[in-house]
């Protein structure tokens, strides 16, 4: 059985043994954003926050393919739907609830974040989950590309991350699997029975 590489991880030496951690490279890998309408002029700007980083990792401008919902009530069931074509590596997940505006808030914002980790547990696909939850505007404009940076662009590379991540291990389970030997079939040299 090949063994994983021992190297050192970002917080520790050799000595911890190996480490399996994604790298920043999406270089060949494809993947989805699904984004709500709702609360556009953040959800637009953690999209292109999204994107921008996408491209910095290397990801081909026809590998990022964008699904647009109405809300982020909506964006567990059309991530999953995305999910089934097996196009993809990696899903990204963006949204913007804004409590001041929503008086089922917390309702939003519990279901998004289930059904999108519900999904992410699956761990079958890549999935970032990046839907923000603010108190009011001025909070998810910061979230946007303001003083907090974007969490468009934060999602789409923990996506690129575990894209890896999951290609490496399934690559592993590949190289350690042992191939199975066709044993010939003993043959029966026993007289026949005479009728
Ligand atoms: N959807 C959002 O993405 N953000 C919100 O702030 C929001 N508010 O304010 O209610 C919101 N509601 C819509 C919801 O996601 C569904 O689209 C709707 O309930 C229909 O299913």
């Amino acid at each position: 059985m090949s063994r994983p590489e021992t190297k050192a991880s970002s917080y520790g030496t050799e000595s911890d043994g190996p480490v399996h951690e994604g790298g920043l490279s999406g270089n060949g890998r494809r993947f989805a954003i699904v984004a709500a309408r709702f609360n556009d002029f953040i959800v637009e700007k953690l999209i292109d926050g999204a994107r921008a980083a996408l491209r910095r990792a290397g990801v081909a401008l026809d590998d990022i393919e964008l699904y647009r919902c109405p809300g982020a009530m909506e964006i567990p069931g059309l991530a999953r739907k995305v999910a089934d074509t097996g196009k993809f590596d990696g899903i990204i997940c963006l949204g913007a609830v804004i409590r001041g505006a929503t008086p089922h808030f917390d309702l939003v914002v519990r279901e998004a974040a289930a059904g999108v980790g519900a999904l992410t547990a699956e761990g079958k696909i890549a999935v970032a989950f990046g839907v923000l939850a603010c108190e009011n505007i001025e909070q998810a404009v910061e979230r946007a590309g303001a003083k907090a940076g974007n969490r468009g662009a934060d999602a789409a590379m923990v996506a690129v991350e575990m894209a890896d991540l999951y290609a490496n291990i399934e690559a592993q389970k590949k190289a350690d699997a042992v191939p199975v030997s066709v044993v010939p079939a003993p043959t029966t040299d026993l007289p026949r029975r005479k009728s």
